[in-house]
């Protein structure tokens, strides 16, 4: 664990990388978007992953500096990502939940952002964050909706899920919890709550996103048996740097 004097130079010295995990569309295994997920950074250049300091910066309110960051980041890729991947790529960005029900800090991150620019990114938010923001859906909410900016549900699943979640058109997109694809082609229960949700999502017009697909057998699970149309997982890819994603070969396998 990080310390609180580390964390608070690493922010003075914006030591923090924003690696990018693609995203993947199932059918033509191609890239449709990524989703940034922030390291810190050592002086010595090593990375330190969030485990490490998200909870901590969210307990001394360093958390929403880093958002700020990470969307400064993503912002600043966007243009270099679709000129590489196409112009509808999407970069999702985690919003703690936390940060999702606090209506002045969801107005500062989000206010400079133009439509060109939303038109490209997706806020990730976790269902607790939902469910305890009520202020997150009338004063949040209609925010975002102004500023053309979408949402997910990540670890879909997990936390404490409920069908006025998704009947109460707050989500776009959900993703679903990695633990529920883990084995998912030997666990008949796994294979019981994908098809619910992709139902659920299909009747509702909402995307699904099956996340830490990281074996051939789970992929083929997916292809074969449901029609889960979008994936994310270290098979496909790891989070990886701009630099890398920008001028290496194609990131997706
Ligand atoms: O990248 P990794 O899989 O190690 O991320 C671990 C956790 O940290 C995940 O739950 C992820 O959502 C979270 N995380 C990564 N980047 C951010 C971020 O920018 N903001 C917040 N709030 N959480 C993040
Ligand atoms: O909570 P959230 O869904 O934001 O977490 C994303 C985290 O999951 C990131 O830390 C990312 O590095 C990690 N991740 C991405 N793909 C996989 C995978 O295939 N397997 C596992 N175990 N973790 C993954
Ligand atoms: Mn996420
Ligand atoms: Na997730």
């Amino acid at each position: 664990m990080e310390t609180e004097q580390r964390l608070r130079l690493a922010l003075r010295e914006r030591r923090f990388a924003t690696l990018l995990q693609p995203k993947v569309s199932l059918a033509a295994g191609t890239l449709v978007g990524f989703e940034a997920l922030v390291r810190g950074v050592r002086v010595d250049g090593t990375l330190v992953p969030p485990s490490e300091f998200i909870e901590l910066a969210g307990e001394l309110g360093l958390l929403d500096q880093i958002t700020h960051i990470v969307l400064e980041d993503v912002l600043a890729a966007l243009p270099r990502l679709r000129e590489r991947f196409g112009p509808d790529v999407q970069v999702s960005l985690n919003i703690a939940a936390r940060q999702a029900g606090d209506v002045a800090f969801m107005d500062a991150l989000t206010q400079d952002i133009t439509p060109d620019q939303a038109r490209g990114l997706i806020l990730e938010l976790t269902e607790d964050a939902l469910v305890a923001a009520e202020r997150f859906q009338r004063r949040v909410l209609p925010l975002l909706r102004a500023r053309g900016l979408r949402v997910s549900i990540d670890d879909f699943g997990t936390g404490y899920s409920s069908l006025a979640m998704l009947s109460d058109e707050i989500a776009d997109e959900v993703k679903i919890d990695r633990t529920f694809i883990s084995q998912v082609h030997q666990r008949p229960r796994s294979q019981g709550i994908l098809r619910a949700i992709e139902s659920l999502c299909g009747a509702l017009g909402i995307a699904v996103v099956a996340e830490g697909v990281e074996t051939a057998e789970e992929l083929d699970y997916l292809r074969r048996h449901t029609g889960i149309r979008r994936a994310q997982g270290y098979w496909f890819a790891r989070p990886l740097p701009l630099d890398e994603l920008l001028t290496g070969p194609d990131p997706v396998r």
